[in-house]
């Protein structure tokens, strides 16, 4: 039984969907943590080396998650990472697939200057909900929630839901401020 009095939160989905948008916002309205998974991987050296194809870091994962594993067991984590399997299911209270409509995350892609394969790759994935998959696979169902990130709006109102979901973890577990 986890023991943690704040949730770790996943927030994954193809890039570009919005993923590190939404945990900055949440982190600053909540106060949790925004554990940016790119960063660690960047900052500690949690690789194998560069793909140059794929314009992205091999990551080792064992090394990651030994990088991380003291931090998100204290709890307050929102991971923010483009895969969910690796994390193990006691750490994990929440996770959020956030989703883009293809043409809008064509867009976001390109600004970015993803090149060709990759982006390809990448709008593969969103049409084959890879992510969605992998994470109702690797967590329970009910843990597992699917939220629309095409529009600003909709950025708005998931950021407010999963605020609310906070306040009913604290309140359910006895942590919340009295
Ligand atoms: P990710 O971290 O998943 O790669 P991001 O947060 O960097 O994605 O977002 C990519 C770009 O898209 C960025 O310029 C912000 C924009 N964006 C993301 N979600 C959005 C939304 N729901 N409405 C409007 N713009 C959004």
């Amino acid at each position: 039984m986890a023991t943690r009095t704040s949730p770790n939160i996943i927030i994954t989905g193809t890039p570009g969907v919005g993923k590190t948008t939404h945990c900055e916002l949440l982190a600053e309205r909540t106060g949790l943590k925004h554990l940016s998974v790119n960063q660690v991987v960047k900052d500690r050296e949690c690789h194998e080396g560069w793909d140059d194809e794929f314009q992205s870091w091999i990551v080792d994962e064992d090394k990651l998650l030994d990088a991380i594993e003291e931090e998100v067991k204290e709890g307050g984590c929102i991971i923010d990472w483009h895969a969910c399997d690796l994390f193990p299911k006691s750490w994990i209270d929440l996770v959020v697939v956030l989703r883009a409509d293809t043409t809008t995350l064509y867009d976001r892609l390109s600004a970015r200057k993803y090149p060709e394969a990759k982006l390809q790759e990448n709008l593969d994935s969103e049409i084959m909900e890879v992510l969605l998959e992998e994470a109702r696979e690797s967590y329970d169902e009910e843990i597992v929630v699917e939220l629309q990130s095409t529009t600003a709006d909709e950025m708005d109102t998931n950021v407010d839901r999963i605020e609310a979901w906070l306040k009913q973890w604290k309140a359910d577990s006895g942590t919340a401020a009295s």
